[in-house]
């Protein structure tokens, strides 16, 4: 709690702020057209400033009612401010902070079960995101579909729909449901996480959640939804860093008022829409997003590129004791190890996206600004999900055509030695993990059982490449990052 006598930011103090601290529009303006599942500081950040913008410069009342899956301090905070925060741009150069406009809703999604299905059956409502993280949709390693044996998804699977669910997954299929059984207007539903076919997992996990319920109309309610439910696939890139006290101070030290809920940023942000909507949307293009036919190239070059080399950082930066990513592109290796992983990859991307040389340069100007504190540890957290889109893909494609791949090895090594449980980044997976170090004297073993607790058999049966990566270990361990 903070004991700072300055007011506290909200719709009244607003009035009280420079112009050009206010939000882009006036948040009474808005109504609530667009759900948000995920209130994390990434969801405010990003698409949460498109809309903004997109309201500003359309004149259209786009507002978002953001659901927190759990956090349901998050909510109480959030609503304390009238759903206002802070957002400050990050540069080498100083800061830049303003107040963002486009929320005007907070629910919790367990208490407030009943308020998120009435939005979600609502008619004006006809777009729904979501930035739930790469674990909120509970996929099967070996399927891709919904994993229904997933304890949290067992347990929503056999709970009445209309009470308090744990999985977005779940709420989101109950939700839809309650839509087309009021036979409300076609709905987009926009996955935001960084996964290869985002919208095509997101359509399956929700298609498998009601096959799988015991509702009696299912057969009626999957029906409908091929009909008036859309998943666009999307890439959204900006490097949003969790929030700590020195954004609160310089929330604070900017507006001169209390804001519980700041959120900071790079300057940088991008976002490549598939261009297959349902129904109305906010036209997110006046303010740069894009709309294409298909985001396949966008999104691979997104995922292998930056995050694959932001997780390579983070696992690498790790073993050599580092804290941050501007720490470790600060190293006489951090650059290098970008501009060879991104080159080592580019042969897996397809035609049609970014130029990869020119995308890997910006991403070493990106990594290197000192004004962000990207902490190693979020980064590296759940990299059983992480590595499984951002390296696994391209290294076996590498290895099938016979390329050597000794990027892809050495991040691999470091991964491996963040699993060990004394070590162990978090991860749902963390024990498994960690018993894959069992009593096994060959490291090489360790690396094929780790791959096949990732669900990469066919890997983990490549000894050419497990020994190359138990190989790494010694140099790591000793703290040396060697390219
Ligand atoms: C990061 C991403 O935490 C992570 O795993 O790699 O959040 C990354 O910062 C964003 O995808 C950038 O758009």
């Amino acid at each position: 709690m903070s004991t700072d006598i300055r007011p506290p930011l909200n719709r009244m103090s607003l009035a009280g702020l420079a112009p050009g601290l206010r939000p882009v529009i006036d948040p009474a303006e808005l109504r609530t057209r667009v759900v948000h599942f995920g209130l994390g500081a990434f969801h405010r950040a990003h698409q949460a400033v498109y809309t903004e913008h997109a309201a500003a410069r359309s004149g259209e009342p786009w507002g978002i009612t953001a659901v927190a899956p759990r956090s349901v301090e998050t909510v109480r905070a959030l609503r304390e401010q009238d759903c206002l925060y802070s957002l400050t741009e990050r540069r080498p150069d100083g800061h830049r902070s303003r107040v963002v406009g486009s929320v005007v809703g907070a629910l919790a999604m367990g208490p407030d079960a009943r308020a998120v299905d009435a939005l979600l059956t609502d008619p004006e409502v006809t777009v729904v995101t979501l930035t739930v993280t790469e674990k909120g949709y509970h996929r099967s390693p070996a399927t891709g579909g919904l994993d229904t044996g997933a304890p949290p998804v067992a347990a929503d699977l056999s709970a009445d729909p209309g009470g308090p669910l744990t999985t977005v997954i779940g709420r989101l299929a109950a939700g839809l449901a309650a839509r087309m059984r009021a036979g409300a207007p076609p709905i987009s539903v926009v996955s935001c996480d960084n996964m290869a076919d985002n919208g095509a997992s997101l359509r399956r996990g929700i298609h498998d959640f009601v096959r799988a319920s015991t509702w009696p109309d299912r057969t009626h309610i999957l029906d409908r939804m091929t009909e008036t439910v859309a998943f666009p696939a999307t890439v959204v890139d900006r490097i949003v860093p969790a929030t700590d006290e020195s954004d609160r101070a310089a929330a604070l030290a900017s507006l001169g008022l209390r804001d519980a809920l700041p959120v900071a940023a790079e300057p940088y942000r991008q976002w490549v829409l598939q261009d297959s909507f349902a129904g109305p949307r906010p036209p997110w293009e006046l303010d740069g997003a894009l709309f294409v036919e298909d985001v396949a190239p966008y999104q691979l070059t997104k995922l292998r590129l930056l995050n694959g080399s932001h997780s390579a950082l983070a696992y690498l930066g790790t073993a050599a004791g580092l804290t941050t990513i501007a720490d470790t592109m600060a190293t006489d290796w951090g650059e290098d190890l970008v501009r060879a992983l991104c080159a080592e990859v580019a042969h897996t991307l397809p035609s049609g996206g970014p130029d990869p040389t020119a995308y890997a340069e910006d991403l070493v100007v990106r990594f290197r600004n000192p004004a962000m504190r990207h902490r190693l540890l979020q980064i590296g957290s759940d990299g059983s999900l992480k590595i499984t889109e951002r390296w696994l893909p391209a290294l076996r494609e590498l290895r099938a055509r016979g390329t050597r791949t000794p990027v892809l090895e050495l991040a691999l090594a470091a991964w491996a030695l963040g699993t060990r449980r004394a070590d162990a980044l978090p991860d749902p997976a963390a024990d498994t993990l960690a018993a894959c170090w069992g009593s096994t004297a060959n490291p090489s073993d360790t690396v094929r059982a780790l791959l096949r607790a990732v669900g990469a058999n066919d890997l983990a049966d490549d000894d050419v490449l497990t020994a190359a990566v138990a190989d790494r270990f010694p140099g790591l361990r000793a703290g040396r990052v060697e390219l």
